[in-house]
């Protein structure tokens, strides 16, 4: 019996660093350029922390079930009748149940954190029309651009809207993502924390050129940025 616990948790053990492993040495998301994608990253990992234990202790008892109780090849005899267990039937029950629950709250608190719009954002307008992105900033004057051009660690409020049809603005490495629809004002907040170079994307199949539609964001220091905005209105 103690053997048989050693051995499950040797298998146990050896398929936590398997999995840890994977999650690990790939990147899976972009790298993260915002406040509001940091939060969000967090929730994977928690999220892929309770993966990796879920998976090594099913995986763990599956591989130990193979190993040590498969029949010969010619047992055709039904297997002994079982009865349940109601203490470990509550423990599947409880556990998932506490771990989804949990989720859920560490989700309702980034949603509603990455959804607080503070009163200084810098307002910028999303304009998505087939097949390219236009951006405003009302603060600053009435010029359009084709680039958009954030200052760091500075909030921004996007305002999306379409001239045409549905589409979606998108920086994978601002984490934020939000459809751009006729007739309707949506907004996001994105707050850069890495200056850098990053890519524009509609996310939302509005037609032909659907896979052009794209625009270069940089996002720059506040004196780059004033210096950009300077420019513009030159
Ligand atoms: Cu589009």
């Amino acid at each position: 019996m103690r053997k048989g616990i050693v051995q499950l948790v040797a298998i146990g053990i050896v398929l936590g660093v398997l999995v840890t492993l994977v999650a690990v040495l790939f990147q899976w998301l972009p790298t993260s350029a915002s406040k509001e994608f940091d939060r969000i990253q967090d929730i994977y990992w928690f999220a892929t922390v309770i993966s990796i234990v879920i998976f090594s202790l099913v995986g763990a008892v599956v591989v130990y079930s193979v190993w040590k109780w498969r029949v010969p090849l010619d047992d055709d005899l039904d297997g002994p009748p079982i009865h349940g267990h109601t203490g470990l039937e509550i423990a599947w029950t409880a556990v998932p149940a506490i771990l989804v629950i949990a989720l859920g709250i560490v989700s309702a608190v980034v949603l509603s954190e990455n959804g607080q719009a503070s009163s200084n954002a810098l307002q910028v307008k999303a304009i998505g029309q087939q097949f390219a992105w236009r951006f405003e900033y009302p603060d600053y004057g009435d010029f359009q651009t084709g680039e958009l051009v954030l200052p760091v660690d500075q909030q921004a409020q996007f305002t999306m809207e379409a001239v045409d049809v549905i589409h979606s603005f998108w920086v994978p490495n601002f984490g934020q993502k939000m459809d751009a629809v006729p007739g309707i004002e949506t907004t996001i907040l994105v707050t850069p924390d890495r200056t850098g170079a990053f890519a524009v994307v509609c996310t939302e199949l509005c037609g032909l050129g659907h896979a052009t539609m794209r625009a270069k964001a940089r996002v720059v220091t506040q004196a780059e940025f004033d210096a950009w905005i300077a420019e513009q209105k030159a």
